[in-house]
């Protein structure tokens, strides 16, 4: 089944126990990927944090990204790269990472979609669709009538990524996306399991 359903990037201002509580409760609540997300620069809390999450999702299907950072993903022996537009170019890094690695690349207009294309990419994060405090230096947001019109313009599966809550979920999955990506809708939950799950049990009633 499609692996990019629901996608838990995490949280880089939650404390290691925090990020890893949630990260086990998203597991058992549904979450299909997991992206470990750093922003402080300190490549050591990097790693430690990645494995620390590599841990936990040993023995699930749930595959583990790194975000923006190859070494990073190689070091810990992740299952995959996500990269922005101004990370390591896509090409280099699946000559890094080799051929069985899943890479993902962020896409924030439809100059870079097109690109994209030439790319030997695995999937696509659609960046942002709505704006939100989570990353605010977000250009122009997709919405979702550029959410549907980017999904006739590209040949990879589509991770829609950016303000994306139960309130909204249902317009998302109508639309044909792949999955939703997701950071404070399951980090900044009382309870990430039940979010995860009610999450999940959304996009399977909403799918096309
Ligand atoms: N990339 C585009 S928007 C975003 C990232 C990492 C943050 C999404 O966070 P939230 O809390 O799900 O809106
Ligand atoms: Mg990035």
């Amino acid at each position: 089944m499609n692996p990019y359903r629901l996608y838990l990037v995490t949280d880089d201002q939650q404390d290691l126990q925090t990020l890893k509580h949630v990260v086990k409760e998203a597991v058992v609540g549904g979450v299909t990927m997991v992206q470990v997300r750093e922003k402080s620069g300190d490549i050591r809390s990097f790693i430690a944090r990645a494995q620390a999450i590599k841990t936990i999702l040993k023995g699930t299907n749930v595959a583990l990204i790194i975000n923006d950072r190859v070494d990073v993903a190689l070091a810990v022996d992740a299952d995959g790269v996500h990269l922005g537009q101004s990370d390591m170019p896509a090409g280099l890094a699946r000559q890094l990472i080799g051929p069985n690695k899943l890479l993902g690349l962020s896409i924030e207009n439809e100059h870079q979609l097109l690109e994209a294309n030439a790319l030997s990419l695995d999937y696509i994060g659609l960046s942002a669709i709505f704006a939100t405090p989570t990353k605010t230096d977000t250009k122009k947001e997709w919405g979702i009538a550029g959410l549907t019109n980017a999904l006739t313009k590209t040949n990879f599966p589509v991770v829609a990524i950016g303000g994306i809550n139960q309130s909204n979920l249902d317009d998302i999955i109508k639309t044909g996306v792949d999955g939703v990506a997701l950071v404070s809708a399951i980090c900044h939950a009382d309870d990430p399991k039940s979010a995860a799950a009610a999450l999940l049990k959304q996009i399977h009633a909403a799918m096309p």
